[in-house]
């Protein structure tokens, strides 16, 4: 009974959508649209208060960054210098691209003045007068529905002259990527706004200290900026009432593969797969899960023994993997492993930026190994070859990209050894590739 309970309640919070809720109104990426349904409502709360203010509440209310790390918002917004004579800058980090992560993108279609409020919030309390959008450059109709938002945030005067407040003007840029995962690692994405190849930068400096133009600059998430609003207009008590004490509010859960309904869902941090399975039809028929991903493909997999995990970032840490983006990647008993494992690795050799050689040459070697693997042309040793490439990479890389690429090969290992080794064994791989539907 309290099972049904919980899931009653879930249900309910599922159904009062915070980041979703105008997504099916009509034309809801207008300014108009979104006024409607309280719009801007919580800028004007933001712009009655004090910047530090405004940080404290957003820290108050345990709001953590929804790009992977899983950082405190306030705690970064915080680490800009004040009394400093330099520009401050924000950063939207809406270059999404890790593997199965897509929740950036439909809720900037969807609903882009949630962003360009969060902004401008955010603006007034880091001290900024210009903010940049760093957009995924391949998604064309995006740009241009943010382009168009954009323009209508500054005849409405929420942008541009005095927009926070007598002599405070404020700035904001979109700019379209070229379509290099590495540019969604923070100080690549800097390197690559100010015109340069796209490569990490060492860290420290952080950026909020040495960020756009040698500037202190906040980068955050879109989700994590849209997030800002609401909090401002409820207060940090409501958005506490859902979630973890240490992973407060709601989020966005992107569901795919194997599963009978994929798509985005919105809910509390803390939820579980089973939960979310059940309420939305769970795997396609006839089929079990195997495995999942709950944060993209640098998260390390999980198994249907992880069905019950928290989805939040102490729970997902304690089952020995990461919340990441909460996309939650479902492969059912038709997929073969190694074959999964190969497809993520061969994307992570191809978006090398080559800068550190453990990466570089690491990733080349680990996808040659697989590809002999899953041909039958692998041996016993090759598994052991590829956990000690693994172990060079990770960890010994120059950025997150290289930890990311030994995860998945870590992780299936340590659940599928067997699997690997009947690929050995048997000649190749054991799967029919015509049952499973991911890779075409
Ligand atoms: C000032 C300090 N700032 C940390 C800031 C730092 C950054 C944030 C988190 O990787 C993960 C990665 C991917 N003073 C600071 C400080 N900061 N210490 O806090 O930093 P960090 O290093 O923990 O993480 P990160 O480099 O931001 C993000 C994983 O996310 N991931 C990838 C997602 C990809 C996308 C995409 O497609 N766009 O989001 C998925 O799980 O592997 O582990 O801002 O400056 N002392
Ligand atoms: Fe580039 Fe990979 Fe090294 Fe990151 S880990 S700097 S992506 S080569």
């Amino acid at each position: 009974a309290r099972a049904a309970e919980g899931t009653r309640k879930l249900a309910e919070q599922i159904l009062a959508p915070v980041l979703s809720d105008i997504w099916d109104h009509e034309a809801p990426w207008t300014l108009e649209s979104y006024r409607r349904a309280g719009g801007y409502r919580g800028l004007r709360v933001a712009l009655d208060m004090a910047p530090d203010d405004v940080i404290a509440l957003v820290k108050d209310a345990g709001l953590r960054g929804r790009g992977g790390a899983g950082f405190p918002t306030g705690m970064k917004w915080q680490f800009i210098p004040q009394g400093d004579d330099k520009p401050h800058y924000l950063v939207v980090n809406a270059d999404e691209s890790e593997p199965g992560t897509c929740k950036d993108i439909p809720l900037l279609f969807a609903n882009p003045h949630s962003l360009i409020e969060g902004i401008v919030i955010a603006c007034h309390a880091i001290r900024s007068e210009h903010a940049f959008i760093y957009l995924r450059g391949e998604t064309v109709p995006v740009l241009r529905r943010l382009h168009h938002a954009v323009a209508e945030a500054y005849r409405a005067g929420y942008l541009g002259k005095d927009a926070l407040g007598p002599g405070r003007d404020l700035e904001l840029t979109v700019h379209a990527g070229a379509g290099a995962y590495i540019c969604g690692e923070e100080t690549a994405l800097l390197d690559s706004l100010e015109g340069r190849r796209g490569q990490p930068r060492l860290r420290p400096p952080f950026p909020a200290v040495a960020g756009l133009y040698a500037c202190p600059t906040v980068v955050n998430n879109v989700e994590s900026i849209a997030s800002v609003p609401p909090i401002l207009a409820r207060g940090k008590e409501w958005f506490r009432s859902m979630g973890s004490e240490k992973s407060p509010g709601f989020t966005l859960y992107s569901l795919s593969g194997h599963v009978a309904r994929p798509g985005q869902y919105e809910g509390p941090l803390g939820i579980t797969l089973r939960q979310l399975l059940d309420l939305t039809g769970g795997m396609r028929p006839g089929r079990t899960l195997k495995f999942w991903t709950p944060g993209g493909s640098s998260t390390p997999l999980l198994t249907a023994e992880h069905l019950d995990v928290p989805l939040d970032y102490e729970g997902v840490a304690d089952a020995g993997s990461m919340l990441g983006t909460k996309a939650l990647q479902c492969f059912d008993d038709t997929t073969c492993v190694v074959r999964a494992v190969t497809r993520w690795t061969e994307f992570y050799a191809h978006e090398s930026c080559g800068k550190c050689t453990p990466c570089r040459e690491g990733t080349f070697w680990l996808v040659q190994l697989l590809r002999d693997i899953e041909a039958g042309k692998g041996s016993m040793e090759d598994l052991d070859k590829l956990n000690d490439i693994a172990d060079n990479i990770n960890g010994k890389s120059f950025c997150a990209l290289g930890d990311g690429a030994a995860s998945p090969i870590f992780s299936s290992l340590k659940y599928f050894r067997e699997e690997y080794e009947r690929h050995v064994t048997g000649g190749g791989c054991p799967f029919d590739p015509a049952l499973s539907t991911v890779w075409a």
